[in-house]
């Protein structure tokens, strides 16, 4: 068979005004710029599971959100998806199948909506698709009828024994950034969280030999890549983490990844990180008010008991050499219209290099959707609005527009050029060496 992976790339928001901000603002189009282009490392996993005897291309839909023409061509067509976009990628679906295409669906949105799935796809797949992905192409080869199959019924999935993502299949598109996964899922539990805890409940480590042979293969398509770990949380395990960062020193990169905290916690893990490449790490800080955070983490209280000590931990990460990408998230529980000012004043006050503001958004799938849609206070369904930038549900302690209107007054001030360069100053003087540390003449 011909089979396509389609990939629907690019970033997705709604609200007209926030848009309109966001293209003039420095600090959001940057960051903006740098992501959305990344290649769907998901289907290049399927992409290395498929059986011999079947020709494989790689598409992305086209930049007006279309399949590209090729794409007809194909006997079963891969598509990934996400929940923001995953009426698009059913409307795909559906044009494909009436023009005698099969189609076959996995990704975060459709393994929590696998019947809503069915609707629009020949095949579905529920979860880690690497082992199921044999049976789907069994399946499309022999015709037979539509099936939902479930990761849970092929076995535990290894981690130590995934195959080397495809990433020669890109040919030379121009993607900035490639992903690599050095580990899958977390050990913590944020009720608000759609990432790969949803496909599977364990956080499981990859052997550190497997994450270099994969970075080695992005080499031999880009030389000197800039990557970024899809990772939920790559330095959970910290004699791990200082075991991955002095095998992937000789390698030469610059990496980008999400995190937690607690790396502050570990200098020697600190100072490898900045030997490895490491350029960017993003973490979680989500509220300026410690009490907003009480019960978000469900199993330890992670977040909430972790806030006091957050200025002196940024500033170690930053020390380094390695910036901190903060985020915040606006319309928590606690929230009222207050809060907007109290971000801008908290992220003034400790040292951040770059902040990331989003709506909470009840993600299906999560516990957050199931309590807040059992409040009443959701719009069921409006999967378009699950973009990070767009309101889905009645904030507690204040008004749809209020949260509206006060994300688009924070990203004015937060991402303005001035407000950009004043963030980032202390970072650039806190490299240079201070005069105590200065050896003696
Ligand atoms: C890389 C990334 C992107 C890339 C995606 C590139 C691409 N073309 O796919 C870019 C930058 C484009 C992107 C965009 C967005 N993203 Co994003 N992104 C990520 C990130 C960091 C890693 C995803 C990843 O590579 N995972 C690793 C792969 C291996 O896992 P996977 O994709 O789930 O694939 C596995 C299974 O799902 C399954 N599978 C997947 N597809 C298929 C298809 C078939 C046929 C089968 C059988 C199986 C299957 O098998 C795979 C292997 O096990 C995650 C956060 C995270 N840490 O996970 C957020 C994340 C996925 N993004 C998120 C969001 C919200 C967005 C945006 C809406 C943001 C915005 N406002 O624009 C857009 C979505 C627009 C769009 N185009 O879809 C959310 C999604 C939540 C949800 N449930 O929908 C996440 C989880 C982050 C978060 N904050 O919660 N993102």
């Amino acid at each position: 068979m011909k089979i396509g992976l389609l990939a629907l790339s690019g970033i997705r928001a709604h609200d007209p005004e926030l848009l309109a901000l966001g293209l003039t603002l420095p600090g959001f189009v940057e960051r903006s710029r740098q992501i959305a282009s990344l290649p769907s490392l998901g289907l290049l996993y399927l992409a290395a599971m498929t059986p011999p005897g079947h020709e494989l291309r790689y598409f992305e839909a086209e930049s007006d959100r279309t399949e590209p023409a090729e794409v007809y061509s194909c006997d079963l067509v891969a598509i990934s998806t996400f929940s923001a976009q995953v009426r698009e990628a059913y409307a795909i679906a559906d044009r494909l199948r009436r023009a005698g295409v099969r189609v076959a669906m996995g990704g975060l949105h459709v393994s929590v909506r696998p019947e809503e799935a069915a609707r629009h796809a020949d095949y579905v797949v529920r979860g880690e698709g690497e082992a199921a992905w044999p049976a789907v192409v069994e399946a499309a080869a022999a015709g037979a009828p539509p099936r939902v199959f479930d990761a849970k019924d092929f076995g535990a999935l290894d981690v130590a024994s995934l195959p080397v993502p495809r990433y020669d299949l890109l040919g030379d598109r121009p993607y900035n950034r490639f992903t690599v996964q050095t580990s899958r899922g977390c050990p913590w539990r944020c009720d608000f969280c759609a990432s790969t805890v949803m496909l599977s409940q364990s956080y499981r480590k990859r052997p550190v030999a497997s994450v270099v042979r994969d970075i080695r293969a992005v080499m031999r398509v880009r030389e000197r890549p800039f990557i970024e770990f899809a990772d939920d949380n790559t330095f959970v395990d910290k004699a791990w983490g200082r075991e991955l960062c002095r095998q992937l020193a000789p390698l030469r990169l610059k990496w980008f990844t999400e995190t937690d905290i607690s790396v502050a916690d570990d200098p020697e893990l600190l100072d490898l990180m900045a030997e490895a490449g490491g350029r960017q790490v993003l973490i979680g800080l989500e509220s300026p008010a410690a009490s907003a955070l009480e019960g978000m983490e469900m199993r330890a209280n992670f977040k909430a008991r972790r806030a006091a000590r957050y200025t002196e931990a940024l500033r170690r990460v930053q020390a380094r050499g390695i910036t901190v990408n903060g985020c915040f998230i606006l319309g928590l529980d606690e929230h009222g219209p207050e809060v907007f000012a109290q971000v801008l004043e908290y992220a003034r006050s400790i040292p951040l290099y770059d902040v990331q503001i989003t709506i909470l958004t009840p993600f299906p799938g999560t516990p957050l959707y199931d309590r807040l849609l059992a409040e009443g206070i959701i719009e069921p369904e409006r999967w378009d609005l699950c973009t990070l930038f767009d309101v889905n549900y009645v904030p507690k302690k204040m008004s749809v527009e209020e949260l509206r209107a006060g994300i688009r007054w924070l990203t004015e001030r937060l991402y303005s050029a001035e407000e950009t360069a004043a963030r980032r100053k202390p970072f650039f003087a806190g490299l240079r060496p201070q005069p105590d540390h200065r050896p003696a003449a």
